[in-house]
């Protein structure tokens, strides 16, 4: 028989191994980088690029001008099976550069070297100056048809079906910061809707640091990095911030909401989203109203525990970004209902006392109820990143017929601001024509050349009136579905710089949010504060921002004066007496459904590949949750797919926990090698199991054991505890655990001290 080389034997060993793992894993985890399946050996028969994996969507393939080509979406990606120049001539290496002899110099003739290092070179845009860090995704809006008596947008008639691309964000971080730091998230939903282009460009938290525009460069400034040292990255819990917001206390409403735990949201797909502004709509008899845009996500409205949030910036920073994408490959598509607060145009801009036009008030939804008016489901990935989610360009001046702006100033100023940054980062004014950004509806627009232009206009006469061109571009009559402005009356008024007199209330609203909360939610905002605070290097801006909240509610500011060791301010204007608390506020008291929330598994050297276990993931699968299996080490126990090691897993990856077994110490929990691993040599149980048991308990999630799992409760100590069962078999423990994650935590774990 013909001797094999070694390194073929083990090759081969290797590979059938790994197609058995990789076959175990395909069905049921997200995650797969690319749709190829990789070979051990690299590849040496030439083939096309590879297909787009089945989540993946892709900018429709309309041309610059917005015609509808036709063509498959594939064709914006490379082709061919053959390396080319970026002119198409094909190379045939491009390892290494054309030299002057093997030892020589490279020479100038090099054009594959020169146009290779020089794109390099340029591979790099500006970030966005704000929401820098976001993900996005593509789906689709369905309208219901319930807007018909507010506004003539088509994309909101009963069953129109319209493309969308939403991209969340942070604000502060820079690009490669961490997703789940304390901040505001935006929700930015591009509709490319039959009459043009929608951004709805909102944040997840319904009111804004000021009240007008011309101060957004100092609050982002204030936000940003310290200029000298450019620390802290991603957050707020430094001086310039606490500084800016308790001179300038008009910040103070929103900074509340950052300090709940709206700002630090579970995932994207558990997240309300704001337009903010009042809009105004118009009907087809030409009646106006005043709108407030809302999101409301299926899965309810949730937020990781601060401690969670920190442990997963170090664990994962991609946290939120890999939830979107893991959701939508397996199925669990992220969904959210549009709905609007309509309030009759009155001449005030007022409704139930509430200034319409001042952005960092809201109107409670007891009062004003919000009416859905669609559905929006996100379904595919990007395919690419960069083309697609960095190359997004939203405006809020993109709108449809039958939706206007107010005189918001923080509105007004935005108008201005959206294009004029695009230019610098997109580098020139046709962005809009980049395949992401164009409009699904034909744009005639007489806007032409400059950078990166990629319409071909025909035509000589790109100006009006003209008769060159026969006149084309015709402005559309009144009944050919214009935009229209709306002939809002302007009242006579000298030149100002100056807001209305209602724009002077800075409390009465921070205060209704404080009374709304439930006395959990108001444990974690003391907490937000007390931390945040004491990251301040000044005593001044500490004693400062208590002053503010002396004006919000004296338990709040008795309860961070006391962590910061400091004497409680009293109020220096009177407090708001009768405030009718708006439950719509607090995230606690529904249940939801769990879809795509994700299990922990452990299970021992033995239990991995027991039919309790298979049966147990396989049932958290067909709910559309996400089991994640926890073992000693890493392959295959069994059938199992270990999916995380002990040494590789935390607590903050999952929303539950089941416990299949109590492992004792296995070989690598040495803690010289893994820390987690503790230090007692005389421990039953894998201490790092202990650890996911215990942050579990701490950070209030279900946990549930069977068998010899029931060990591991015993020794945190937590059996018996709420939230915390024990069943005969895996279906039985796994059915108890069920109705906790529709509660999204289990609150009662921790009694509040404050009412
Ligand atoms: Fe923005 N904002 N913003 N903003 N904003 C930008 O535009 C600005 C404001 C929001 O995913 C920038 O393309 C000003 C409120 C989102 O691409 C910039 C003011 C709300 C996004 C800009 C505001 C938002 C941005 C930076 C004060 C919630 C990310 C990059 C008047 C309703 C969009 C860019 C995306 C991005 C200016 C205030 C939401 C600089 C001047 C209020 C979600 O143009």
């Amino acid at each position: 028989m013909e001797s094999r080389k070694p390194t073929e034997v083990v090759k081969d060993v290797v590979e059938a191994a790994a197609a058995k793992v990789t076959d175990a894993l395909t069905p049921d985890v997200p995650g797969k980088p690319g749709s190829v399946t990789p070979s051990l050996t690299e590849p040496t028969d030439p083939t096309g690029p590879p297909p787009p994996s089945k989540e993946q969507g892709t900018p429709e393939t309309v041309s610059p001008t917005g015609a509808k080509t036709g063509a498959p979406p594939i064709s914006n990606a490379q082709q061919g099976e053959f390396l080319t120049t970026s002119t198409g001539t094909r190379l045939r290496d491009t390892d290494h550069s054309l030299k002057a002899g093997p030892r020589g110099p490279i020479l100038m003739q090099d054009h594959h070297f020169r146009e290779k290092i020089t794109h390099f070179d340029h591979e790099r845009i500006p970030e966005r100056v704000v929401h820098a860090r976001g993900t996005g995704a593509h789906g689709y809006f369905v309208g219901y048809g319930t807007a018909a008596d507010v506004t003539t947008a088509a994309f909101l008639a009963k069953d129109v079906r319209t493309d969308v691309f939403v991209r969340f964000s942070t604000v502060l971080g820079s690009r490669g910061s961490a997703d789940t730091v304390r901040d505001t998230r935006g929700f930015a939903t591009k509709f490319y809707t039959e009459e043009g282009n929608f951004d709805l460009v909102g944040n997840n938290i319904p009111v804004f640091f000021i009240q007008d525009a011309i101060k957004f460069p100092d609050i982002i400034h204030a936000g940003k990095p310290h200029p000298d040292r450019e620390i802290p990255q991603a957050q707020s819990a430094h001086d310039t911030f606490w500084d800016f917001v308790s001179l300038h206390t008009e910040a103070q409403h929103h900074t509340m909401w950052n300090m709940s735990d709206r700002g630090i949201p579970r995932s994207y797909r558990m997240m309300e989203g704001f337009g903010v502004h009042t809009f105004r709509l118009v009907n087809a008899a030409g009646e106006t109203a005043l709108v407030k845009f809302h999101w409301k996500p299926k899965l309810g409205v949730h937020s990781l525990t601060w401690e969670e949030a920190q442990l997963i910036a170090g664990v994962d920073p991609d946290y939120h970004r890999r939830d979107l994408y893991d959701a939508i490959e397996a199925g669990a598509f992220p969904e959210y209902e549009l709905g609007l607060q309509v309030f009759p145009d009155t001449p005030d801009e007022t409704f139930a006392g509430v200034d319409l036009l001042d952005p960092t008030k809201i109107v409670p939804e007891e009062l004003a109820p919000v009416q859905p008016v669609g559905r929006m489901v996100l379904d595919r990935t990007p395919t690419n990143f960069f083309a697609e989610v960095e190359q997004s360009a939203f405006h809020l001046g993109h709108l449809p017929p039958g939706i206007d702006v107010t005189n918001d100033p923080l509105l007004q100023g935005r108008l201005f601001s959206y294009v004029d940054t695009q230019i610098t980062r997109l580098a020139g004014p046709n962005f809009n024509q980049i395949p992401i950004n164009r409009p699904h509806a034909p744009v005639n627009d007489m806007l032409r050349d400059g950078f990166h232009q990629q319409a071909v206009h025909g035509g000589v006469a790109p100006y009006r009136p003209n008769s060159l061109d026969g006149g084309n571009p015709f402005p559309a009559g009144a009944d050919q579905g214009t935009f229209a402005d709306l002939p809002v009356t302007v009242t006579e008024a000298p030149k100002v710089r100056a807001n209305p007199a209602s724009f002077a209330d800075h409390y009465s609203q921070v205060r209704l949010f404080w009374l709304s909360m439930t006395p959990v939610e108001r444990e974690h905002i003391i907490n937000a504060y007390t931390f945040e605070l004491s990251r301040c290097f000044h005593q001044e801006i500490r004693e400062r921002q208590l002053q503010c909240l002396a004006n919000i509610d004296p338990v709040l500011c008795a309860e961070v004066a006391a962590g910061l060791g400091l004497p409680a301010p009293k109020p220096s204007e009177p407090l708001l007496e009768e405030v009718a608390p708006s439950p719509a506020l607090s995230q606690i008291g529904q249940e939801w459904p769990p879809d795509g929330r994700v299990i922990g598994i452990v299970v021992g050297p033995e239990t991995g590949g027991t039919e309790d276990v298979d049966a147990v993931r396989r049932t958290i699968l067909g709910a559309g949750m996400v089991p994640l299996v926890i073992g000693p080490h890493g392959g295959l126990i069994g059938d199992l797919t270990v999916q995380r090691t002990f040494a590789a897993a935390r607590s903050v990856e999952f929303d539950a926990l089941l416990l299949a077994a109590a492992p004792p110490p296995s070989p690598d929990a040495v803690p010289a090698r893994d820390s987690k691993a503790g230090a007692s040599d005389s421990a039953t149980v894998d201490p790092r199991v202990l650890l996911l048991v215990d942050e579990c308990w701490r950070h209030g999630k279900a946990i549930g054991a069977w068998g010899a799992g029931a060990e591991a409760l015993q020794q945190v100590g937590v059996a018996g505890s709420p939230g915390v069962v024990t069943a005969d078999g895996g279906a039985a423990a796994l059915t108890a655990l069920q109705p906790l994650l529709a509660l999204h935590r289990v609150w009662e774990r921790f009694p509040a001290s404050v009412a």
